[in-house]
């Protein structure tokens, strides 16, 4: 590769052996209940999703309406810490919110 031209070593990296694979993809679902208050999972959507009160009150009323909400798609490790945090926040609050992660 030494003597190569850098247009030649460029197309090597990036054009003809493209190495690196797109991470998989996961979707953290927000599912319904009858009794965590509309409040709380604004608030929850706003603080770990970096939603907008208008798209967190959206978002919170699909969830009520439908039953469950993507609420934003990560990668692994990004998601499994997502579920991990909202499903404790939820519990010590003694809400039964549930989160989940799927495969986008
Ligand atoms: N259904 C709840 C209520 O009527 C509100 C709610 C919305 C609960 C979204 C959970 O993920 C949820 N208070």
């Amino acid at each position: 590769m030494a003597g190569t031209k850098l247009e030649e070593k460029v197309k090597s990296v990036v054009v003809v052996k493209p190495k690196l694979k797109q991470p998989r993809l996961f979707k953290v679902v927000m599912l319904n209940d009858d009794y965590t208050p509309m409040d709380f999972v604004i608030e929850l959507l706003k603080g770990f999703f970096h939603m907008g009160n208008e798209a967190a009150t959206q978002t919170m009323l699909e969830v009520h309406t439908r039953g469950k909400a993507v609420c934003g798609i990560y990668t692994k490790d990004v998601a499994e810490t997502k579920v991990v945090q909202i499903n404790e926040l939820a519990r010590i609050s003694e809400y039964p919110l549930l989160c989940e992660m799927e495969a986008d």
